[in-house]
Formats: C-alpha cells, structure tokens, sequence
C-alpha cells in the first residue's frame, strides 16, 4: 500500500484516529485518559462523516466558521478528516462565490433547528445568486476564517494534500469567496467587507449590535418557533426580542434573492475584515505553495490593514470599533458604535498592524474593560452597561476568540502572555467539558457542553504547547520572512 492510501485507511478509521504522541498522552491526564483523548472523543462523536456539527443537540449541521476552527483541530487527528471537513463546506459554496453559514443535513428533522431549510429556501430564494441545486443551505455568511484553515490544514501533513490535490481544488473556491467579500461587501466603499446580519459577525447578541438592531421591525413571536430554547437555558441565549429582529433581517434578505446592496442591518466589523485579511495572508502562501507568486495578496492583506486602521481604529478606547453604515455620517459613511466588544481587539492576528497599535491592544486586554485576573478574555466590556457573564455574546469568555488572540500575542512577540492565556483556554476548555462558552470569572460552562470548535482549538494549543518552534503561521520561525517576500 502507498502512503497516501496508507494514511487514507488509517484516517477514515472512524475510532480516535490517531494515537496521541507520547508527550501529550502523559499531558494533563484525568481520569486515565488525556485531554488529546477527551478532545477527539468529542469530535468523533461529533463527526458526521463528512462534516463536524457544532453540537449534536444545539446545532445538528454544519456551520461555516466552525468548520474552520474544526478543521484546525481535525488536522492532529486525521488531516484527511480535517481536509474533508473544508472540502465539505466549499462544495456547497454560491455561484456568487459566498459560502453559507449553514450546510443543511437533510436527514436531520427540519423542526430541530430553527431557522431551517424550508425559511431559507437557498434553492429558489438563491437562483440568481447561484445557490446550488443539490444541497439546501442558508443564504448569509461567517466570517472568512477558511483560507487560514486550509493552509494550517496543509501544514499538518504536506505529502497527503499534495498527493490529494488539497490546496489546488481548494484556492480558485476560497480566492472566489474573498473575491464576493471584496467587490459584493464593501458596502461602505472604504475597501472592508460589511455584515448585513449579527449572525454574519458570529457574535450574535453582542451589545454592539443593540443600536442598529434597535432600528429593525422585529418578526412578529407567533410567526416563527425557537428550536434552541428546547436545548439551552434562556438566560444563557439570546432574547426573543432579539430573534425577532434576526428573523425579519434574514426574511428580508432572501425575500431580496439574497441580493447584496445597502440594507436596515449594514456593519463593518474589526474581527470579521481581520479574518479576512489573516486569511489572505494565508492565499498568499497557499499561491505560493502552488507555483504562483503571492505577492500581490499580501499587498492587498496590507492595504486592507490600513483600510481597518483608518476605518475603525478609535485612539480613545484603544481599540477597534465596528461601523455602523446606516448611523448619521461622520465623513466615512456611518458612525463607529461606542461599544467594547472582543471583536475589535482580533486584529491583534496582524502581522502589518502598526507597532503602536500593537501596543495600545496588548494595554487594553490587561486594562480594567478586559483584563479578568482569569486571563481568560470576555466577549463584552466588564465594564459595559450591558456586561453579562453569562448570557452569549454579552460577556462570556469564548475559546475561539481565545484561540485568535493566543495567536495575536504570539504573532507579536508576546510569548508570556500568549502561553498564559492559551493555557487558560486548555485547562477551561476541558474542565467545562468543552463547554460553547463559559463565565470569564469562573469558568462556569454556558450553553453546549461537548462543543466542537471548544475541543478543536484546545487541540491545537495543547499540541503547539509541544511545537515551541512554530511560528505564528506555524512554519519554523526562519522561514516565516522569505514567506512574507514571496
Ligand atoms: C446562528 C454554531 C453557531 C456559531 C455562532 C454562534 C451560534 C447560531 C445560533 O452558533 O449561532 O448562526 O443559532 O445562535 O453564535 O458563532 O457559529 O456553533
């Protein structure tokens, strides 16, 4: 047998595919078994067969940005299970070039997440978008977390993608996906991609959205049903309130064809324009990888950097603010919303991000609105009128977003941080039973427990806690600088 089919049998074996290294075996053992066992148990038993639910009761299909954060977990078990996961996804892309935030299972009951296929109506809804034929999926985005994923994905073993084809059948999907961003998104028309939804952002309920939102007529509650409420406590989810408005946007959008101009809900948001500019970075690689040079990508990542800088950086606050493009004008098209959320710190992942910036964002993670004394990293404000430690997107700590500033501070030097708080996340993410959330005081787990992106990036950091020698991008430090030329 070949190598490739070697690998191939071996990771389709649907069992914990690989056997930990010996290092981390030993590591952080509980009860007999590692957290690199605990971790992939949840994503074996999350595993679809060719795709990872969030949550097998929460969120029974696939999910665009999680898929993302899966994969980069997925790829210290079983690259191939991790490529997959990616392929899965971008079959389903638009013709337009969007991926949507959902890929329906058809075998799933459509009353066990709401809103299901039948609202969406990607099929005909889509037409004119390109939606595809053959599979139903809903028709807004997440943010555009994949290009990154992929070449992570790629790292993990370069002889199995290469033998695949892996980043050749993937590259012309994602440049199209930054392609419909860039061009159909900017609906500012100061460069940076918009949101036309709070799921879009994939911080649903974060208080930054309260004042635009404030401005939707909410969906009246008799005319649709919440499925999540038979799965998570209502303190811990967002409000009715606050669906009905996410109801009548996403109605409104499809009822459109999906159509993207100016709309009620239109912002510019730091942690999505940031995803896809780290992620841009990571095309430039992948291209070069392909024979293309990658140069022009990484032009683009940093003009698109300053274009966030000069956009939604607030000196004041020192952070990054989101753009509320239907807001009165201040001279850029809208106004920047005075809310702290952990959104604007995630551009600290840029590699091009003025020093100065650096510094003000690495202040502000430690300061009185972030610093917890946990080092776990809420999503709201702790001082913030709104700040809920337990409700969502309102103040709990997430490990996504941990994950993303682990890099950040890594990125720029700031080991000791970075261990710190990637440590944090490990021992959180496993003691809550890889909770969806949890509160940034206590590490009490909100929502799902045996949460896949959770399991995913604690993965990841517990196998890079054994890989000191990566760098940010995960290459050997020394050749990150001809990268970044190429
Ligand atoms: C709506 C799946 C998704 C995450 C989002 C998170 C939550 C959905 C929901 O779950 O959103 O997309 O039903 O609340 O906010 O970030 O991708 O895990």
């Amino acid at each position: 047998m070949d190598r490739t089919a070697q690998l191939t049998t071996h990771a389709l074996d649907r069992g914990i595919a690989y056997d930990p290294p010996p290092a981390l075996a030993a590591d952080g053992a509980r009860g007999g078994r590692s957290l690199h066992v605990r971790a992939a148990q949840v994503l074996d038993d999350n595993w679809t067969g060719s795709s990872t639910v969030p949550s097998r009761s929460l969120y029974p299909h696939q999910w665009s940005w999680d898929s993302a954060f899966i994969a980069i977990g997925l790829r210290h078990l079983s690259p191939l299970r991790a490529q997959t996961e990616l392929e899965t996804l971008l079959a389903a892309q638009w013709g337009d070039g969007r991926i949507p935030h959902i890929v329906f299972n058809p075998s799933v009951p459509l009353d066990a997440y709401f809103p299901s296929p039948d609202f969406w109506r990607s099929s005909t809804a889509g037409r004119a978008a390109g939606a595809p034929r053959t599979v139903q999926t809903s028709g807004i985005v997440q943010p555009p977390v994949h290009a990154l994923a992929a070449w992570l994905v790629h790292l993990a073993d370069p002889g199995l993608s290469r033998a695949r084809g892996f980043l050749s059948g993937v590259y012309p999907r994602l440049a199209a996906w930054h392609r419909y961003l860039l061009h159909r998104r900017d609906l500012g028309g100061g460069g940076l991609a918009s949101v036309v939804h709070p799921w879009e952002q994939g911080m649903d309920n974060s208080p930054c959205w309260d004042a635009p939102l404030a401005r939707v007529a909410p969906a009246p509650a008799r005319s649709f049903r919440r499925a999540d409420l038979d799965h998570g406590a209502a303190e811990d989810r967002p409000t009715d309130l606050d669906y009905g408005r996410y109801v009548r946007l996403a109605a409104d959008y499809r009822d459109a064809g999906y159509a993207d101009r100016a709309r009620d809900f239109a912002v510019e948001d730091p942690a999505f324009n940031a995803l896809l500019i780290a992620s841009e970075h990571a095309l430039a690689r992948i291209a070069r990888e392909l024979g293309a040079p990658g140069t022009a990508r990484h032009a683009r990542a940093q003009r698109l950097t300053a274009a966030l800088v000069e956009r939604l950086w607030d000196p004041e606050r020192e952070m990054f603010l989101c753009r509320d493009l239907r807001d009165g004008a201040d001279g850029k098209g809208g106004g920047l919303i005075p809310e702290r959320g952990v959104s604007g710190l995630i551009p600290l992942l840029l590699p091009t991000l003025p020093r100065e910036i650096v510094a003000a964002l690495v202040r502000t993670l430690d300061g009185p609105h972030f610093g917890t004394g946990t080092r776990l990293v809420p999503s709201y404000d702790l001082l913030g009128e709104a700040f809920d430690p337990h409700r969502y997107w309102r103040g709990p700590a997430w490990s996504n977003t941990g994950w993303l500033l682990e890099r950040g501070l890594r990125e720029h030097g700031e080991r000791e941080r970075a261990n710190a708080l990637g440590e944090a996340v490990v021992r959180t993410a496993d003691a809550s039973g890889f909770a969806e959330y949890v509160d940034p005081f206590t590490g009490e787990a909100c929502g799902a427990t045996g949460f896949s992106w959770t399991a995913a990036l604690a993965l990841d950091l517990h196998h890079q806690r054994h890989a000191p020698h990566a760098g940010p991008y995960d290459e050997p430090h020394n050749d990150r600088q001809n990268l970044d030329k190429s």
